[in-house]
């Protein structure tokens, strides 16, 4: 894979910010979008826009076509076994929403125990956090190695009959260690408890298969790989997502309403209420075929290639902290800058056409952890080169420079 011709398929990337071309280098917060995505989106409006599963006239079944078309590439691209695992949501947040809130206070219960990590996104703690509170369940914290990772001596110990609920993110968004998420699954199942796997900053840069994996549920974003903002998938097993109640009640999800009862359409419509995103899964769908065109074995190793490159250029630099393990990570670096505030490096970046993120990421437990208040991280996609980590490795010293 050529990442500079990849590049050319992404309009947004070939302008130039605060004078300087831009580099974009902050894929972990949102990607950007090829050509083939935003064609997709625009064909969908100018040709099939119509809502789904209920019009007998051509558009509404164009459209109802298009959004479960959609689907089945979802459905095979993580290899779910069947469409009625596929559950699209707005994104990883609400996907992991609704296991807490649908499939949490069936399963938990007071004295019961739910396992999480210190390095997750907000969006994969505080739903458990809350249903902790609420079931007055015990919520309880793998430890971190000093490098980050998660050793599965360590889950073994954490996990016990008393689990319920396991959930972690397959890759950290702060610290790119890629967790052993089959492994903790199969340590979870023993114990009787279901795995749940935020799949948001995996799912972009790695083949994932979730029959494999055999976690419970999995839930990612769309945004984060190529497709618009405002979709992602909730994936779950058939046996478990059927004892489920509904997230969201309304129109789409019924079969019959009474005045006093009503009962629910089946997978996976049951829990999706009201008009759907369609829009956003055709988009979806075609972000699958680009991301499938190009392969995701090929973005892996290129994204990994990328970080060594980035680890080994940054760490050059006098008076740099590099957080996270150096080994088994994936396509992204945090650090931070000593004396300078990661938002002022942020900012000088920018200056320079450079875009990271600073802040604490969602992920403030862990920057407790880190004895940061802040980080500042550079994340990589398939259209990134070296030259970009050129780039960064020069403007940092520039701002070094600037804050004497
Ligand atoms: N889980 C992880 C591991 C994430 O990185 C993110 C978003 C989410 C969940 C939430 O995804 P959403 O699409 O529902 O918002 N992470 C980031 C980030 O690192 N910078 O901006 C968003």
């Amino acid at each position: 894979m050529n990442p500079s011709v990849i590049k050319e398929q992404f309009p947004i990337l070939h302008q130039e910010i605060n004078g300087h071309p831009l580099v974009y280098l902050d894929n972990a917060a949102t990607s950007q979008k090829p050509v083939a995505v935003i064609e997709a989106v625009k064909r969908y409006y100018e040709w099939e826009n119509s809502n789904v599963h209920r019009g007998v006239h051509t558009l509404g079944s164009r459209a109802t076509d298009a959004y479960e078309g959609a689907r089945e590439k979802v459905a095979r691209f993580i290899g779910a076994s069947s469409t009625k695992e596929i559950i699209f949501t707005r994104g990883t947040t609400t996907g992991l929403n609704i296991v807490a809130s649908c499939y949490g206070p069936a399963a938990v219960h007071e004295g019961d125990e739910i396992v999480i990590t210190q390095m997750e996104h907000h969006s994969n703690l505080i739903p458990w956090q809350q249903l902790a509170l609420r079931t007055r369940a015990t919520l309880k914290y793998i430890p971190l190695q000093p490098d980050g990772n998660v050793s599965l001596e360590d889950a073994e110990k954490t996990i016990t009959d008393k689990t319920k609920i396991v959930a972690m993110s397959y890759v950290s968004n702060v610290l790119g260690v890629v967790n052993r998420v089959k492994e903790i699954a199969a340590i979870a199942h023993r114990k009787g408890a279901v795995m749940v796997v935020d799949g948001a900053q995996s799912t972009p840069h790695m083949r994932v298969n979730v029959q494999d994996l055999d976690c419970d549920f999995y839930a990612f974003s769309g945004h984060k790989m190529c497709a618009p903002t405002g979709i992602g998938v909730l994936y779950g097993k058939k046996a478990l997502l059927e004892q489920m109640e509904p997230y969201e009640f309304g129109g789409e999800m019924i079969d019959d309403v009474g005045l006093y009862e009503s009962t629910w359409k089946e997978l996976p419509w049951k829990f999706e209420g009201g008009t759907p995103i369609i829009a956003g899964a055709v988009g979806l769908g075609a972000a699958i075929d680009f991301l499938e065109s190009i392969g995701l074995d090929e973005i892996t190793a290129h994204e990994s290639k990328l970080a060594a490159y980035a680890m080994d250029r940054l760490s050059q630099i006098e008076g740099i902290k590099l957080y996270g393990p150096r080994e088994r990570k994936v396509g992204l670096v945090t650090f931070n800058l000593e004396d300078v505030h990661p938002h002022d490096v942020a900012t000088v970046l920018d200056a320079s056409g450079v875009a990271i993120r600073a802040g604490h990421h969602c992920c403030q437990p862990l920057m407790r952890w880190l004895e940061a208040s802040a980080t500042a991280r550079a994340s990589f996609y398939m259209y990134n080169t070296e030259e970009d980590i050129d780039r960064l490795a020069a403007a940092l010293i520039q701002t070094k420079e600037y804050f004497g």
